[in-house]
């Protein structure tokens, strides 16, 4: 079966593709705009798609600026638990928490908001770092009949990466469309995909879905 015929079978997750994430915004990602016109391009041609929002409240534990003497890319530790630290973004209601403008929202069935307690962060679209406070979309997905999902998005080695290695330990048929995901630094990124590739993530291109 090609891929195209593949879509029209799966869900689509489409992560974080807001505007702090883009350049201009707080925790701008170099070319985090350039992959709107691929998701635009595929989201119609899947069964099903949602999207995410990181979500976060003013003060949140992940910013560097709630943590005194620190700067953002430092890390703590929170409770036993490494955080990295980042500076402020994706603040509920804010301009820097909507979709980029450019992005299609029509075809989003869903929308998880993440991040959205105050001590705790959430990069995976499924779980909560916590690794097992779920956001709900497991089950919604999976309520849904859905095996297999693709994910797109930013940032590929945060994100993106945490949320496909969620759908592996769920039991999804799990595929990346890479030219559709950008990360935080190239490096980490080459990391990420090569480490998802291993560990059984299928990495396409958006032309093999939306030519
Ligand atoms: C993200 C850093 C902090 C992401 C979210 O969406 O990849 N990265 N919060
Ligand atoms: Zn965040």
């Amino acid at each position: 079966m090609t891929l195209q015929c593949l879509a029209q079978k799966s869900a689509l997750i489409v992560v974080d593709v807001q505007n702090d994430f883009c350049p201009g915004g707080s925790l701008a990602i170099q070319g985090g705009g350039e992959i709107v016109d691929a998701v635009n391009r595929v989201a119609p041609r899947f069964g099903y798609a949602a999207a995410t929002k990181d979500w976060h409240p003013a003060g949140h534990v992940s910013f560097a600026s709630s943590h005194p003497g620190k700067k953002p890319f430092d890390t703590v530790l929170v409770g036993g638990v490494s955080q990295a630290l980042w500076p402020d973004h994706c603040v509920q209601g804010t301009p820097g928490a909507e979709f980029h403008p450019r992005l299609d929202s029509r075809p989003f069935a869903a929308l998880i908001h993440k991040g959205r307690k105050a001590g705790l962060d959430s990069y995976s679209a499924f779980f909560e770092n916590d690794g097992e406070t779920p956001t709900g979309l497991g089950f919604l997905l999976r309520g849904l009949g859905y095996g297999r999902l693709f994910l797109c998005g930013l940032a590929t080695d945060v994100c993106v990466y945490y949320s496909a290695r969620d759908a592996l330990r769920l039991g999804f048929e799990t595929y990346l469309i890479e030219d559709a995901c950008r990360g935080v630094s190239r490096k980490s990124a080459e990391e990420a995909l090569a480490g998802l590739k291993n560990a059984g993530v299928f990495i396409v291109a958006s032309e093999e879905i939306a030519p």
